[in-house]
């Protein structure tokens, strides 16, 4: 599957987006940027999209996230990774299968 473009509108001096970009990165997850205090086009553009005037403001493909806080609690839910295209890491138990499952699983 092909990952969905990210895309995190942010400003400078935002802690939130720090933490937001920190977040997307420790995923290994490619994102645009997008500095809405350099260019107000984009600002008027993520408030069109977003209906919200803070930063950041992310989207994944057509997705419309929300802020940082949305994001975590979106993570913390486990709903972060399937959105991105990342792969689960949820380990699959053994038990039944294969040659060497058969003394170690639950009777
Ligand atoms: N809960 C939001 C908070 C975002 C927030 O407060 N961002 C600040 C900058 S770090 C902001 O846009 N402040 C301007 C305003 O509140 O109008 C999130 O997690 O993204």
């Amino acid at each position: 599957m092909s990952a969905p473009k990210v895309v995190v509108y942010s400003t400078l001096m935002c802690p939130y987006c720090v933490r937001a970009k920190a977040l997307l990165q420790a995923k290994g997850v490619e994102f645009e940027e997008i500095r809405v205090d350099l260019d107000r086009d984009r600002m008027v553009e993520m408030m069109q999209r977003s209906g919200r005037r803070t930063v950041p403001q992310i989207f994944i493909g057509d997705v419309h996230v929300g802020g940082y806080d949305d994001m975590a609690a979106l993570d913390a839910r486990g709903g972060l990774d399937p959105l991105l295209g990342l792969e689960s890491t949820l380990e699959v138990p053994a038990y039944g299968h294969g040659p060497d499952a058969s003394e170690d699983g639950p009777t």
